[in-house]
């Protein structure tokens, strides 16, 4: 049993990530929670809350890409592995972050680090051993107006389980920025993909999963593409994959609107279940936090 207590907040660029992040601080704060905040991004630009640690002070994307003459990709990977390399960094200032902290990892975007180097699994594995030993579940960002996009939805979808395999922490699937899909879709179209539904890429004629003739573009050879895309293997293929995420019926999404202090708080007790937060806590009277009064009964 660990005895301090996090979640790395992962996601394609622009899910909401760092938004979340300050959603959680602020939720937190209004419910006398503390919390511990670490910047992972090397390339972030501004924080509504200022990071406890922060990776741009060990190492920047910019210097990186500056100086090695890389592109922004590689330029993510050599700080991760900096970052690995220097792990006192960031496993010294946690030694002395207590179990009533949540920490909370602020992670970039750049897909290629959750599905194609096994970094996270290591920047994980160093959070968890020796005296560090956090009890850590990954929340895993896509923002809902995927879902206009089958093909996109369900890419997503496939990332999320492959950084579920890769890490293997208990995991929270998060539908980030519901408020600009509110109204737009019908709430039984909505359920399917909360628990992905794997009839959405079979019937799916308007979601680009299906080849279409377009007027005035070039199309290529019309006979080739739809042999491809409306042909018995485009839609067997399609048919393994969705079973794939069927199979693995851990694929299910929490809503989130990181406007909303009730949908914050929501998706907050799932990660605290996650990563049992509650029950390591000192149990508290509701007077705890006052003085002791002389007369008072101490039992
Ligand atoms: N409408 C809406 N916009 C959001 C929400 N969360 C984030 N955004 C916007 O999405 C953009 C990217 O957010 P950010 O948190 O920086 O994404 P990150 O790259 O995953 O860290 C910003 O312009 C945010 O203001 C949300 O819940 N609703
Ligand atoms: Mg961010």
């Amino acid at each position: 049993m660990g005895s301090k207590y996090g979640t790395i907040i992962m996601g394609p660029a622009g899910a909401g990530k760092t938004t979340f992040c300050s959603a959680l601080i602020q939720h937190l704060r209004n419910n006398k929670r503390s919390c511990f905040y670490i910047n992972l991004d090397p390339a972030a630009e501004e924080f509504v809350y200022e990071p406890d640690i922060d990776i741009r002070e060990l190492i920047t994307l910019e210097d990186v890409m500056e100086e090695l003459h890389l592109g922004p990709n590689g330029g993510l990977i050599y700080c991760f592995e900096f970052l690995l390399e220097n792990m006192d960094f960031l496993t010294e200032p946690l030694e002395d972050v207590t179990e009533e902290y949540l920490i909370l990892i602020d992670m970039p975007g750049q897909i290629e680090l959750y599905t194609h180097v096994p970094i996270i699994p290591n920047l994980v594995k160093a959070l968890n051993r020796g005296s560090l030993n956090i009890s850590m579940c990954a929340a895993y960002l896509l923002e809902s107006t995927f879902i206009v996009d089958r093909a996109k939805f369900f890419a997503g979808t496939l990332s999320a389980m492959s950084a579920m395999l890769m890490l293997e922490l208990p995991h929270v699937n998060i539908l980030s920025k519901m408020d600009l899909v509110k109204g737009q879709v019908a709430r039984k179209e909505l359920k399917k993909y909360i628990e992905p539904d794997i009839s959405l890429l079979q019937d799916a004629p308007e979601s680009g999963l299906l080849y279409e003739y377009k007027e005035g573009v070039d199309n290529g050879d019309p006979t080739d593409a739809d042999k491809v895309m409306s042909g018995d293997s485009f839609s067997k293929l399609n048919r393994a994959v969705g079973n794939l995420i069927d199979e693995f019926s851990l694929v299910s999404f929490l809503k989130l609107d990181a406007q909303s202090e009730d949908s914050v708080g929501a998706v907050l007790s799932y990660i605290d279940d996650a990563i049992q937060f509650h029950e390591a806590q000192e149990p508290r009277e509701p007077g705890d936090d006052m003085l002791m009064d002389d007369d008072a009964e101490t039992g």
